[in-house]
């Protein structure tokens, strides 16, 4: 993640997961801060999306 096209582009991403209701990515800390319900979905299916979307993430 290099630069605010990356950050909008995960965003997008996690926006069209289920459950997810905040996202805040900072560029500068490289850190996203996500916000879900756990209920309809849970951290390895945000992970997944992540990565489909050609980004790499630690948690
Ligand atoms: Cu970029």
């Amino acid at each position: 993640m290099t630069c605010m096209g990356c950050v909008t582009s995960i965003e997008k991403v996690l926006e069209k997961i289920a459950g997810v209701s905040e996202s805040d990515i900072s560029l500068k800390k490289k850190q996203a801060k996500i916000q879900y319900d756990p209920e309809k979905t849970n951290i390895n299916k945000l992970k997944e999306a992540i990565v489909g979307a050609g980004f790499e993430i630690n948690i």
